[in-house]
């Protein structure tokens, strides 16, 4: 009763906050009713995205970036793609915050405010890629369910945290333990309170990493509502899916975490390839670790034009999960042949590389620009749809953008 109660004093004030007025006789919406104000609202204002971002769902609200709008080394909350699986949390008080470390595997069961997480522990920043493991997904064939996500549905910011290892070991870690698990406060989208919308996680040797963390702020700044205030697990390199927003509980368990979205063929692939459209077996299906090697020409937009005899200057990112990307090539004539351009090193592992070529045209007319990048362990994106599976995860093609001479 107390948090119904509470709930409704919390989304009077959001919505008021939304609205920009004070709701008079607010105190008389039924529980559940949306002032018509915000029945049709602005996602562009409301998350301060760019206006050129893509809605693809709004209940719940998913928004994709286009590929040059992720131009920036760093990205910025206005070109962050929204992934959310459930209802965003309404009247979210920071001061009264707190994230419980238990499970089979904790040594004490430990909570600890906003606060104390931030003054205990050392704090650090990195730049961390975060990718959904269903971005692509709208190319594959048979075509799979779920948000039909074309590139841009990743981004790096920086985070700023507690490591999520120091907190574990805070509360002590038993010798048993396999996994993390995260519980968020986000609604079910049927607003049943006993069903999570998603709990995901992942084994210790992930959640102990230097680079996991808890994090409170993202670009220096407070973390925007939409990407997990006011705390957020950020596990880099791994499907987006690992990084939990809007954190309340930690679980370190002693078998592989079981929560919603663990199981069935939810961020999980075939652990051997599949034909398209196969049906494959629950225990032939593995969970999605360190994501494959990618990369996006952020410049210039595709469609482009320019004069003949003038030189296009193109860069971009690229990115391989847990490892570096060694090589980074582009071709011009539909991948017949590849020209070497230099890639940077990450500001820090786990963030994405930075490349730029200046690229020759021979000759009035249509072109692709393809970019293709290989990881440090000489594996290379493919140039078409790799390996179908039933969820339509971890598509790493290589990207194109169309230019014509003129
Ligand atoms: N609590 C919670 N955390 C979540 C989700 C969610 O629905 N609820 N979605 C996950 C998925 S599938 C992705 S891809 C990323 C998206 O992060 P973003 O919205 O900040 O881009 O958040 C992950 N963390
Ligand atoms: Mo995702």
């Amino acid at each position: 009763m107390k948090r119904r109660d509470f709930v409704k004093r919390a989304t009077l004030s959001s919505f008021a906050t939304l609205i920009g007025a004070e709701i008079v006789f607010g105190s008389n919406m039924l529980d559940g009713y949306q002032p018509l104000a915000i029945q049709d609202p602005d996602p562009f204002k409301m998350f301060q995205k760019n206006k050129e971002m893509v809605v693809l769902n709004d209940k719940p609200w998913n928004i994709e970036a286009q590929a040059h709008l992720l131009d920036d080394n760093i990205t910025p909350n206005s070109a962050m793609f929204i992934r959310n699986n459930g209802l965003i949390p309404e009247g979210i008080d920071a001061s009264t915050w707190t994230l419980t470390i238990d499970g089979e595997s904790v040594i004490t069961q430990k909570t600890y405010t906003l606060a104390e997480l931030k003054t205990k522990f050392k704090q650090y920043s990195y730049q961390l890629t975060l990718e959904c493991g269903g971005n692509g997904r709208s190319e594959f064939n048979p075509p799979a369910k779920g948000n039909q996500w074309t590139v841009g549905a990743v981004h790096c910011a920086t985070w700023t945290g507690v490591r999520l290892k120091d907190v574990l070991e805070d509360a002590g870690i038993k010798e048993d333990a396999v996994y993390i698990g995260y519980h968020a406060v986000d609604e079910h989208l049927s607003r049943d309170p006993k069903k999570e919308p998603i709990s995901r996680g992942a084994p210790m040797i992930k959640s102990l990493q230097d680079e996991t963390l808890l994090a409170f702020k993202m670009n220096g700044e407070d973390i925007p509502l939409a990407h997990g205030y006011p705390l957020r697990l950020v596990a880099g390199g791994w499907p987006a899916s690992v990084s939990g927003k809007w954190i309340e509980r930690i679980s370190i368990r002693n078998k592989v975490h079981d929560g919603t979205k663990m199981t069935g063929t939810a961020y999980r692939v075939p652990c051997e390839p599949v034909a398209p459209g196969e049906t494959v077996k629950d225990e032939d299906m593995c969970i999605i670790e360190s994501m494959p090697v990618k990369s996006l020409i952020t410049y210039p937009k595709t469609g482009a034009t320019i004069k003949k005899g003038k030189t296009l200057k193109i860069r971009g990112h690229a990115w391989a999960g847990e490892l570096e990307v060694s090589k980074m090539e582009y071709s011009i004539d539909f991948g017949a042949t590849w020209q070497i351009c230099p890639i940077e090193k990450p500001a820090n592992r786990l963030a994405w590389q930075h490349f730029s070529a200046t690229v020759d045209f021979p000759k009035k007319g249509y072109y692709e620009v393809w970019a293709r990048a290989t990881d440090a362990r000489g594996v290379a994106q493919p140039m078409l749809l790799p390996g179908w599976n039933p969820k339509g995860y971890l598509n790493n093609a290589c990207h194109r953008i169309a230019i014509k001479v003129s």
